[in-house]
């Protein structure tokens, strides 16, 4: 049964979120809970584990964030191509603004131009964010489950682009991510056996794994006019094909002169990890303020099948076996390699 979250209350613009600080916090007392991989705790919601400050975010964001139909949003499982996802989408949205030489996305990472709004919700209690500085149509990135979005966003035009990946990858990737975080914090850390059993009984931040990406691919299979399901070995593959796509579903497909003149590789170009993670904002010792994550975290390898180089044998035939049964009869599929 769904635990309840008041969203009716006032939304107030401006003000102390002591209300929303000690409704969550009573939240956590009766939530089930889990160690995480670093020691802090995962608080399990509505069928969904969270961390702490997510959880504070998710149900501000619930509370507060009014879409717009001209909004977008860029959804994820972590670790799935968000950083990617958030550029290529900014790069096609706002590519008339300004040439791509003098790129916002060449000084910014993309995190902090498309901003996930369940983290903007839980850095400041005491002001709700306005997001007054984002152009229009504004981005926000975001873990939340589909069954568990804003209203605002599931019943306006607002639009959604969601990209999955092979769940190998997105594990190792996953783990190398908290390994780095962690290992700031000189927090312990689990194992790669023990993380990997957490994983596969579901209890990671934003997981099941498995709920996650059948909510939005039942939801873009539903309405299709909403909701663009992606897969990032298929972006990996044909890029260009995929931008192209994501233009059009976006309301802004490329012109022909936009394509003769080239608009579309350049795109391709200053999206790609190669480039992005060698932009001095990117290099190690940048971070976004307020953020813990260096933005060097989110660009390691970019590579499908990594996961070939740390799961034995008998672990990746287990979750390959764990996800077969899962998506089984739902005509999702991954490619491994
Ligand atoms: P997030 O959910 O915390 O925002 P996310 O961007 O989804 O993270 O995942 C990071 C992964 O995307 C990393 O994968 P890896 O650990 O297997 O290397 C990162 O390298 C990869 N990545 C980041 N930017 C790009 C890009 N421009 N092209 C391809 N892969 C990328």
């Amino acid at each position: 049964m769904e635990k309840a979250i008041d969203s009716s209350k006032p939304k107030a613009s401006h003000g102390v979120e002591d209300d929303l600080s000690n409704e969550a916090e009573e939240l956590l007392l009766t939530l089930p809970r889990e160690k995480n991989f670093d020691g802090t705790y995962l608080y399990q919601f509505n069928g969904v584990w969270y961390r702490h400050k997510f959880l504070y975010g998710m149900i501000s964001t619930r509370r507060h964030f009014q879409a717009r139909d001209s909004d977008i949003i860029v959804s994820t499982f972590p670790k799935s191509g968000t950083t990617w996802l958030k550029a290529l989408t900014y790069a096609i949205v706002h590519r008339s603004r300004c040439a791509f030489e003098h790129s916002p996305l060449l000084t910014t990472n993309p995190h902090e131009l498309v901003p996930f709004f369940e983290i903007s919700y839980s850095l400041n209690k005491k002001d709700i964010p306005s997001f007054e500085h984002l152009y229009t149509p504004r981005i926000f990135g975001t873990h939340i489950p589909y069954s568990t979005l804003p209203d605002s966003i599931v019943n306006s035009n607002c639009r959604i682009v969601y990209i999955c990946r092979n769940p190998l990858d997105q594990f190792i990737s996953c783990w190398h991510f908290l390994l780095k975080l962690a290992h700031d914090k000189e927090s312990e850390t689990l194992s790669l056996e023990e993380y990997f059993e957490k994983v596969c009984n579901g209890v990671q931040h934003a997981g099941p794994f498995w709920e996650h990406v059948l909510g939005y691919w039942k939801a873009s299979l539903d309405n299709s006019h909403k909701i663009l399901f992606l897969k990032y070995e298929d972006l990996k593959e044909d890029t260009h094909s995929y931008v192209k796509k994501l233009a059009e579903f976006l309301g802004c497909p490329f012109s022909n002169v936009e394509e003769k003149e080239r608009v579309i590789e350049e795109i391709v170009k200053l999206c790609s990890f190669e480039n992005m993670k060698d932009l001095e904002v990117n290099k190690p010792g940048r971070n976004i303020p307020g953020h813990i994550p260096k933005n060097s975290d989110y660009f390691r390898k970019g590579e499908v099948g990594d996961w070939t180089n740390y799961l034995t044998p008998s672990m990746s035939k287990r979750l390959k076996n764990l996800m077969e049964e899962k998506f089984s009869g739902s005509g999702l599929a991954f490619k491994l390699s």
